[in-house]
């Protein structure tokens, strides 16, 4: 269960504001049981590929008609499925706790924010934005980006999933830095712990002195760095954690 403090004992990092008591670092494990399949489990996402040859600039360089497809068949299929019990349980400890709790996410999904959490940092980009390649603008996608939408900012038609790519830097570090630092717990969701620097988060929190819990299916990468692991779907755990 979520350890609860008294009201006003959030710890305020001078110079930063407050620090969230709770970092919760999702990953594609959470949104499995909504029918979002993950990357490296059986029937994954991207079976046939490894996702570290497909996910990248390169490979988007190569042949962008056949990423962008993929991205499009993918905002598709999340706007078609919905938040499941792990999410709505999230959402409800963020009403309780407020600021004190901050979700990283690698998912580019929107499930979080459909459950109703609001303070949720995309470190991997989001499905529903696109950049532009030529301005570097970043706006929400206007559908599909085949074939080639302009970009509302500078009217080229260089859009790209606005998603991070193996090789590229993901969004939010320093904040994340600083929460992780300052955090009483870390709790990481259905990630496999595959991926930098995500996988590294559990010994940045733990060597800050937060307690350190792991929910996933099974035993992942980083099983042997946390505190504790409990095994089991999400939308069991999640609920069960949070109380
Ligand atoms: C359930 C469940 C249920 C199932 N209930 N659980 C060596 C050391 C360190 C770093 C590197 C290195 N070599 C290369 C690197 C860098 C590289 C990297 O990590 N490569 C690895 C292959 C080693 N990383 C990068 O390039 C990153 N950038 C970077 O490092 O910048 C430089 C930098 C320098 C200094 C500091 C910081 C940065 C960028 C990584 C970008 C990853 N992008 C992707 C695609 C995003 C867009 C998209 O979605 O299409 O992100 S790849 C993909 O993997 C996606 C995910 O977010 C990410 C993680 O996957 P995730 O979420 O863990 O999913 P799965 O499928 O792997 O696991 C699912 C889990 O759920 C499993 O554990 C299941 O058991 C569980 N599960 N059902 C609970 N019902």
């Amino acid at each position: 269960r979520v350890p609860r403090a008294p009201a006003g004992s959030r710890r305020v990092t001078p110079g930063l504001g407050g620090t969230p008591r709770i970092v919760v670092l999702t990953g594609a494990g959470i949104s499995a049981e909504s029918g979002v399949p993950t990357f490296r489990d059986a029937g994954g996402l991207w079976e046939g590929h490894r996702v570290e040859d497909v996910a990248t600039p390169e490979a988007f360089e190569l042949d962008p008609d056949t990423v962008q497809r993929f991205y499009d068949a993918r905002r598709r299929a999340v706007a078609s499925v919905a938040p499941n019990p792990a999410h709505d349980a999230l959402a409800a400890l963020e009403r309780e706790l407020g600021d004190d709790l901050l979700i990283v996410t690698q998912n580019i999904d929107d499930l979080h924010e459909r459950a109703g959490s609001a303070r949720v940092l995309h470190m991997h980009g989001e499905l529903g934005r696109v950049r532009c390649v030529a301005c570097e603008a970043r706006t929400e996608a206007p559908g599909d980006l085949l074939p080639g939408p302009q970009c509302p900012t500078c009217g080229e038609r260089m859009l790209r999933p606005d998603v991070v790519w193996f090789g590229e830097m993901p969004y939010g570090l320093d904040e994340i830095d600083v929460a992780l630092a300052g955090c009483e717990a870390f709790v990481a969701i259905g990630t496999s712990g595959a991926v930098f620097p995500a996988a590294g988060f559990v010994l940045t929190a733990s060597a800050f002195g937060a307690t350190t819990i792991e929910l996933n299916l099974a035993e992942s990468e980083i099983t042997p760095f946390f505190a504790e692991s409990r095994l089991g779907p999400a939308s069991r755990l999640v609920p069960e954690w949070v109380g």
